[in-house]
């Protein structure tokens, strides 16, 4: 019977060591998020990589010191048992094992403690950057703000609300696709500076080693230099409310040249959508420019239909406040209703999306308010507020 459960014991420790030594051999930098991949992964900036390393030193120090400890344990009471007759000892205050077990472990924590703080220390090396990226989290999105280039937009969750309802079948990258990723160039250091704007949100990027919470009215930094192209996935990992589980991270990041061009591209769009704004819109460009932005920034609350979720989230269907005055409609969107999830859009959204999504939606379903809201009318309500 003994000698069966110590075969167990013995089998599962190495059942339990095999797991933990090819998971650590299988950790790719690729979060494929399977179940494959058990252990966090090793990531491709130098912060990952020296976080990992630390956490599979402290993961082998603790394993020693468990098998050394449960095996002398569970050698001791097998050999001494009472039934081959072995009297316990009986004594106190041994000065040799007291100072032995203070001082023992007193040296392995040290000896823990100076990877640990020059890991810390790499962590926190936010200097010198080449690259200022302020990283916004929203109710339930990321904002991505170039600074000093003048290039910002939304990141937002691509996946359909047919895909997340079950309605159609679940694509490749469900939940972990957005309209626009963060784009960084190889090889420089990039520092981003998380906040938040409503609630906490916390942005995460594993292969980075990056996950810091983004605190409305506070400023953390973060940086990553990252030597291998591709596309990296994270998510947001402070419960942010209902769609928390809907604003994924994605970074890509690209070679110079590929950034240089895509900044560039980035920067005329900008420029081009500048001087839409005095534009006089025609009724056919704005309901269909207003039926995207409505689709893409508010039919996951208000629903496609307009019709919202009861005790939720409003119908706009048939509001009051859509069908009434353009003003008090405007500066719904403008300001947002404080406390509640209707955040304020002026930062969010152009002067261009929101007269769009603003006709649309006085125009739509059993609307029929019939005015015509230009790009104009938002911007002379931002500048008399
Ligand atoms: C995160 C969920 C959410 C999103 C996204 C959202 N809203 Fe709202 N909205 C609300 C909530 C909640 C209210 C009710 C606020 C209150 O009065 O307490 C509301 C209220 C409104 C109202 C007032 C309706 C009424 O009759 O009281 C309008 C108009 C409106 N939203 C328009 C929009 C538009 C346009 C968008 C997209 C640009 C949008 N909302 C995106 C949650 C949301
Ligand atoms: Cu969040």
């Amino acid at each position: 019977m003994l000698k069966r459960a110590q075969a167990l014991f013995s089998s599962s420790l190495t059942a339990a060591m095999l797991m933990a030594a090819s998971s650590g051999a299988g950790a790719s930098s690729s979060n494929d998020g399977g179940l494959g991949n058990l252990n966090m992964a090793r990531g491709v900036t130098e912060v990952s990589q020296v976080a990992y390393d630390v956490h599979m030193l402290m993961m082998w120090i603790c394993t020693v010191i468990g098998v050394l400890v449960f095996g002398f344990m569970f050698y001791v009471m097998y050999a001494h048992r009472k039934s081959k007759g072995v009297e316990a000892a009986n004594f106190h205050e041994h000065l040799g094992v007291e100072i032995a077990w203070t001082v023992v472990p007193a040296l392995i924590l040290i000896v823990m403690a100076i990877p640990a703080t020059s890991a810390l220390l790499k962590v926190y090396d936010t200097d010198n950057a080449d690259i200022d990226i302020k990283v916004t989290g929203y109710q339930w999105k990321w904002q991505y703000e170039y600074l000093g280039e003048g290039v910002k937009y939304m990141s937002e969750l691509r996946t359909s609300l047919d895909e997340v309802y079950g309605r159609e079948p679940k694509g490749e990258h469900y939940l972990r696709e957005v309209t626009e990723p963060l784009v960084i160039p190889v090889d420089k250091k990039v520092r981003f500076l998380i906040t938040g704007n409503d609630v906490i949100h916390s942005w995460w990027v594993p292969d980075f080693g990056v996950k810091r919470d983004a605190v409305p009215g506070l400023f953390t930094a973060a940086w990553a230099r990252v030597n291998t192209p591709g596309t990296y996935v994270g998510e947001c990992t402070e419960l942010c409310g209902i769609g928390h589980a809907f604003m994924p991270v994605v970074v890509e990041v690209k070679t110079e040249d590929d950034y240089n061009a895509w900044l560039a591209n980035k920067k005329d769009q900008a420029a081009i959508y500048a001087s839409t704004v005095g534009k006089e819109w025609s009724v056919e460009e704005l309901m269909e420019k207003g039926q995207k932005v409505y689709m893409r920034s508010c039919a996951g609350c208000h629903q496609p239909d307009g019709n919202g979720i009861a005790g939720v989230f409003p119908a706009l269907n048939g509001s009051a406040i859509v069908n009434g005055p353009v003003k008090g409609h405007i500066a719904i969107l403008i300001n947002g209703v404080a406390g509640s999830a209707m955040q304020s859009f002026a930062d969010q959204l152009s002067e261009v999306d929101l007269a769009a999504v603003i006709h649309y939606k006085r125009n739509a379903w059993d609307n029929a308010v019939g005015d015509v809201v230009q790009p104009v009318d938002i911007l002379n309500f931002k500048i008399a507020q």
